[in-house]
Formats: C-alpha cells, structure tokens, sequence
C-alpha cells in the first residue's frame, strides 16, 4: 500500500468516528494556551491527526475524539486557546483519583510492565496492589469510552498502560471495530512468563479483544502469538488468534513519522537561526548528537562509556568531535532515575575532565527539553547521529535524523540492534549497545567513511523513512482493524440473543417430533486434564431424563469415546448412545452394534508410527479405540506439543499416502486416525431419519462436530460450544451455557438467560 498524504480523500468506509484511547490526552493547558506532549506516540498521532481530522479535509474521519487522562476538566480544555495548525480533536479527559494513578502508572505500567516488556526484570516491581490498580483504571477508562462510543466507531487503544482496556470494550461494545498498538517491544516467553499466571492470562486476553493487535516489529507480533499459545486456549493459526472473545489478527505496523514535515520545517527561519547559532558555538568540530528521554532503557552510560574507549583509542579526532548529547527530563523525582542521573552526569564530568582543552570539550550535556526548531537543526547538522538504546520499541530520532539530513552532506546513523527501527534501517551501522568498542569502531568507520558513501546509504534510508511515514502506518493499522472487524472469510457462530432463543423455542414448543445430538466431552462436560474423570454430573443427567421423559424427543449422544466409558455413565439412561465417532451404536437398554465392520490391519502401523514420537513427547498418550487410534497432546508443554504433532501430521500422511480408507482427523487437543466410513455425520444422518423431524438440534464443541453440524438440514439449529471457525450458525461458551440452553428448552421459567446469552458478547460475527 502507497503512503496517502494530507488532502487525499481516503476511502469511504472512512466516514466514521475514530476514537484515540492513550494513557494521557496528546496537549495540556499552558497559561490557557493547548500546549503539546512530547513523547514518540504523540508526535505520531498528532501528524496523523492534523492530517485527517482538519475541517477542510471533509473525506476523513467524521470525527477525531482522544480519549485520556488529564488534570484539566473537559470545559477547560475545550474552550483553551489553539495555536491554528493544532488538529481539531474532540478532547476527553480521563480523571484518575491520585492514588489509583500512582498505582496504575507509576506502579504497575512503569514498574512492571515497561522494565518486563523492555527485557529488564531486575527492576519489575510484582506489587498485587498495582495490578489491582490497573485493573481498576482500565475499567475507568472502559465506563468512559463506552459513554462516548456510538455505533460504527472505530476505537483505537494505544499502549502498555491499557492491554486490559481492548477486552473489556469488547464486552461492552460489540459493535465496534477494535485496535490495539503496542509502541514498546512484547518480550520473550522466557519473560512474560515471570508475570504471575493469573495476571498474564488476564492481559493477553486483554489484548485479544481487539479486533487487531499491532507491533512495531514481526519479532514482538512473534514473541506475543508465543504467549498466546503457551498461556491460553485459543488456537492460534498464523497471525489469527481465536479466543474468549472471538477472533483477533496480530500483524507487524512499524510506526513511522511525518517524513516531509520535517523536512520542510529544515528551511524555516526559526531552525537556521539555530543552526547559525549551534554552528557558531562548536565551530567547525564534527558533530555528533543523540537525543532520549531519561531512561534506563535508552543505554545512556553505556553510550558515554563507549564514547570515551573511542576518545582512547582513537586520539587523532580529539579536539576534532563534539558529542552532543540531550536528555529530555523525565521521571526524575523517582530516586533510581535521579540516580542514573547523577551517574550520567558524574560520567560526563569525568571524560569531560580527562580530555577538555581550553578551546575544546568533548561532551556538550544538555538534560533540558528543547525547542523543536534547534531538535530539527541538530538532527540536520549532525555529521553521526548515535543511537543506542539497551531496548526500544520502535526509536523515532532514528528516522527523524534520516529525514532531516541534508542530502549534499548526509551524515551516518549509528543504530542499536536492540531498536525496532533497526528492523527496517538495515543500511545504518548497526551495533550492539553492551558492545562498547562495537560502537567505539563505528563512530570511526562514520568519521571516515566517504562521501559517496555516507550518500548512497542515507538516500536508501530515506526512500524508506519517506515510504513508510506515519500516515502509511496509521492507514495500514486502521484498513487492518476494518478487515479484522468485517472480514467474512471466516465463518463463525452468532451467539445466542433472547430473541434467538425465544424463536427457538417456539419451533421446540410446536414440534411433535424432535432429534438432539448431543456431543460429550467440552459440551456436555467440560474438559478434564485426566479423560476419565470428566464424568456427568447431576445436573447433567437431570436434563437429560428430562429430554428424554418428553416421547417426543429422540435424544442422542454422539462422542468419541469408547463403548465401556458410555455405557457405564449412560447405560441406564434413555439416550441412544454412538461410540467413536459414529463407529458403535447402542439404543436405550439394548446392545452394542458395529455399524460397519472394520478392517483393523492397518492400526498396528498408525500404533507404531505414533509411538516413535511419543519417545520425544512427554505428556503426549496414545489411545487405541474399536475402530482408532488418538494421539492425545493436552498434557505436553504447548510448543513442544505444535512441533511433535506437526511432526507426527508429517509422519502420518507419509505412512497413510495410499490408504483412502482412512482419515487423519485433529479434535481438540488430539489427532485421530479412523476409517472415513465413520464419522459423526453418518451417526447423525441415520439417526435423524427421512423426512426430518421438524425440531432438530446438534451441539459441539471441536473439529468431529463439525460433521454433526453438516449433517443438520434446514431449518434446523446448530451450537458450536466455543469460539473460532465453524458452521454452526450459534455459539455458547462453556458447558454450563449447555445445560442452561437445554433447560430453558424444557422449562422455560427455570432458564437463566444470561447464563445463555453472556455467551453472544464474546462471540460476534466478524
Ligand atoms: P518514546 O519512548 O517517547 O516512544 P521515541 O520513539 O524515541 O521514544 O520518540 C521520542 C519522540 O519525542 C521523538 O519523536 C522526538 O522528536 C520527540 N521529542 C524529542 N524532544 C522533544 C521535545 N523537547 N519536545 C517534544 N518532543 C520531543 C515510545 C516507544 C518508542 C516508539 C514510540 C512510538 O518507547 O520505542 O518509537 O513510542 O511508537
């Protein structure tokens, strides 16, 4: 997709409201004046937003509404003084009491989540009380959201402060297209998983209620689609995730900036007046700058430190380079960022010391925010631009030096691995941040690299900063978070609305005759982490004689257990039981019958195909059916459990290449291997009969009911139990939605309808 500038109409399908939810509003009031925050995400947004959110672009948004925390009053802020270029964005102030705010974002966000996410444990703060602060501050932030949202309202959630905020809008808000960005990387398993259990569940479950959950890099979409499949229960298919909220897509939007602002704000008076000035203060010295908020994450000791080995090994530029280097304040009345202060600026006085003449001092600190024109100037002037987080999201003075470098006399960008940029700034001189003669050799290659070269690279950097600027990337992530919403390439199941259930039943009301197939395991009970434990209940069973008392019906459990495991919990029942998908059938208080015969050679083979893997599967068992043979995985470690059944997939269709008989089938957590002759739509079929009943109903749970459902003709109901593709028309959560479902059907005063239809919030049409 091409970068669609300012003016461009946008697509139609644009005409809506977007909601922007951060942590904090984009401005704040200075002597009643709208004054900007500084930060990356801002500088971001704010370009898209004076972009598409003007009055003279009538193609965009209909309207821009920034959702945030601030200390002004809505009042306040809506009448304060605009400077004429500022987006018109409608401004919504989040009031966060200041306890639960130290909590939630000193506490739990910057104390937990963000040394985590950045890959610094050491210093992640577990306190109970945060999390439960964050908690509470993102339902804050959900209740307003919700009061401003309306129909059709596209809600973008920015950041690392509100991961649980997604889900909870999902709930509350089915009808809105939901996205997520994360501006900071999403670490390894290896550390998301030091967050106790309840909590990361909650927050990856968070983060799936959008409809889209974006990263700067494939890396951090990667690390988060790890988590997903070790923690949870969704099944996770490329960059597809299902869920307890439904489906969500995960993708890599590397954030960009205004390119072209940039460069053109390098011919306004206000920057070569501080060019002139900065020129006149270092003379003809080289120069090298860096610019970061003060952060432990930014790498600032290690970059000084690197920078006095190069002054070491190399003195022939002493008295040639100046290093600027600018520390935006922040957070510093927190004793360990005013400790790493002190350290940096102890640092900076010592090699200061060690090296200055009288005409000449190798540092130039300034810890102070400055001024956007003499940032441009600086960024343009530089002959290196020395960048060297320990870890950053994504970096946006990497690009913003590459976008205001003169093209006659282009500098060089020494840049961290460690960065996102780095992912798409691959012609930078790359280094690694706790490699300080790595990063000592570069700023020498730098200072002598040529001019043709210093050219040829900066121009192919360019062409990239310039391609994928913010508007690219904020149009990307929103067509993604449309086609997450709207795609219907997959088919999935409505809840069940009290309007749905009602109609349904009417028609189980009015029918004189009537078929329930029933699967077992994940519908009538839920999943046990040992198969034989997951028995029937009292209720479960209750129901049944129930069903089964009305003449009427004609009730059937269809499972892929074994005859024994049925008959001993349902023998004495009147259901018609099917065995192993179909394979057995056994009519109330009569025998078992083969419905076909079986030709069992070829089970020996699967047997001992299967058991080669096992061998390197702890957890995994192997179940020899009547008619099949199951590779159970539940138990395995979850990555381990993808790769030996993507392997033992491998070896099955190898070893089955000439046998049409039968088929390699994947339920939930198991693979199965059975003759194609049975399947749950045979059972179904026969069972249902000819003509149909005029009341049938079929609920599942995995892949084999599928089958059940495909043999359910019109107009009859199918119920998937779960989220994710299917094609059941309905959908329930849980077992206990199940029984409710059935036992509104019987008695509809006893039927607790949310019980039934909590289920329709959570899984939406998309
Ligand atoms: P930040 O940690 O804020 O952003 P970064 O990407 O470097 O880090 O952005 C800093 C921004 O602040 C730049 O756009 C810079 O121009 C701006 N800035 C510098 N000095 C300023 C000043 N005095 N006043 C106003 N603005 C100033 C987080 C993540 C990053 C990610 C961004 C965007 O930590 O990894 O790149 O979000 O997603």
């Amino acid at each position: 997709m091409t970068s669609r500038r300012a003016g461009e109409k946008p697509p139609v399908r644009r005409q809506r409201r977007l909601l922007v939810v951060s942590y904090r509003l984009p401005f704040r009031l200075e002597e009643g004046k709208l004054a900007q925050n500084a930060g990356g995400l801002v500088s971001a947004l704010f370009a898209y937003a004076r972009a598409h959110g003007s009055q003279s672009d009538p193609g965009g948004f209909e309207e821009l509404v920034w959702i945030g925390a601030s200390t002004n009053s809505a009042a306040e802020l809506a009448s304060a003084e605009r400077e004429a270029d500022m987006p018109r964005v409608r401004l919504v102030p989040v009031t966060i009491p200041p306890r639960l705010d130290r909590q939630f974002y000193e506490g739990c966000s910057n104390d937990l989540i963000w040394p985590l996410f950045h890959s610094f444990p050491d210093l992640a703060d577990f306190r109970a009380t945060n999390y439960e602060a964050y908690q509470k501050a993102n339902a804050l932030f959900c209740r307003l959201v919700e009061k401003e949202a309306r129909d059709g309202d596209v809600i973008w959630v920015h950041d690392y402060h509100l991961l649980l905020l997604p889900g909870m809008l999902r709930q509350a808000l089915p009808a809105a297209a939901i996205g997520l960005f994360l501006h900071i990387p999403f670490p390894s398993f290896e550390i998301f998983r030091l967050i106790p259990r309840t909590w990361r569940v909650a927050l990856l479950e968070g983060m799936l209620g959008a409809h889209l959950v974006g990263f700067h890099t494939q890396d951090y979409a990667t690390h988060f689609l790890e988590a997903v499949s070790r923690c949870l229960d969704g099944a996770t298919d490329q960059m597809v995730v299902d869920s307890v909220h439904g489906r969500s897509r995960v993708g890599a939007f590397p954030i960009g900036i205004d390119a072209r602002e940039f460069e053109l704000e390098r011919n306004t008076a206000a920057v070569q007046q501080c060019r002139d000035d900065i020129r006149r203060a270092i003379g003809d010295h080289r120069l090298m700058f860096s610019v970061d908020r003060l952060d432990y994450t930014k790498g600032l000791l290690q970059r000084l430190l690197a920078y006095e080995e190069f002054l070491e090994r190399f003195p022939r530029w002493l008295g040639e380079i100046v290093f600027n280097m600018v520390v935006i304040p922040s957070r510093d009345t927190i004793p360990r960022y005013q400790k790493m202060k002190k350290e940096i600026e102890s640092t900076v006085g010592r090699i200061n010391g060690l090296y200055s003449t009288l005409d000449w001092r190798p540092i130039v600190y300034q810890y102070r925010s400055i001024p956007r024109a003499e940032l441009i100037a600086l960024y343009d002037m530089a002959d290196i631009g020395l960048i060297t987080p320990m870890r950053d999201g994504m970096n946006l003075v990497a690009k913003e030096f590459v976008a205001c470098q003169p093209p006659h006399r282009s500098g060089v960008l020494i840049l961290s691995e460690m960065t996102g940029a780095a992912a798409e700034l691959r012609e930078a001189l790359l280094i690694n941040p706790n490699d300080r003669s790595e990063i000592a050799d570069a700023i020498a290659t730098a200072l002598l690299m040529s001019d043709e070269q210093r050219r040829s690279t900066w121009t192919r950097l360019r062409d990239r900063v310039f391609a994928n600027d913010v508007f690219t990337w904020a149009e990307e992530f929103l067509d993604g978070v449309y086609s997450a919403r709207s795609g219907t390439a997959v088919p999935t199941a409505t809840g069940i609305s009290p309007a749905g259930f009602r109609k349904m039943r009417e028609a189980y009301r009015k029918a004189a005759q009537r078929v329930i197939l029933l699967d077992y395991d994940g519908t009538l009970v839920p999943f046990h982490r040992i198969p034989s434990e997951a028995v029937p209940d009292d209720r479960v069973r209750q129901v049944l004689s129930h069903l089964a008392a009305d003449t009427a019906n004609q009730l059937a459990i269809v499972s892929g257990r074994s005859t024994q495991f049925l008959e001993r919990w349902f023998g004495k029942e009147p259901v018609t039981l099917f065995a192993e998908h179909g394979a057995f059938r056994r009519h109330p208080g009569g025998d078992w019958q083969q419905l076909q015969a079986d030709d069992k050679h070829w089970k020996n083979a699967v047997i001992a195909c299967m058991r080669q893997i096992w061998k390197r599967s702890p957890g995994a068992a192997i179940e020899e059916k009547a008619t099949a043979v199951v590779w159970h995985y539940r138990d395995m470690e979850p990555v381990s459990a993808k790769q030996r059944t993507a392997d033992l997939e491998r070896a099955l269709h190898e070893l089955l290449n000439d046998n049409s008989d039968l088929q390699i089938v994947r339920g939930d957590r198991i693979v199965e291997v059975r003759p194609k002759k049975f399947s749950k739509m045979h059972a179904a079929r026969e069972f249902i009969g000819t003509p149909p009943p005029p009341f049938i109903l079929a609920i599942g749970d995995d892949r084999t009911d599928e089958d059940l459902f495909a043999a359910v003709p019109p107009p009859g109901y199918t119920v998937k139990v779960g989220n994710g593709p299917t094609r059941a028309a309905m959908s329930v959560t849980n077992p206990g939605q199940v029984l409710a479902l059935l036992e509104g059907l019987i008695s509809p005063a006893s039927m607790d309808p949310e019980a039934i239809h909590g289920a329709h919030r959570g899984a939406d049409r998309i």
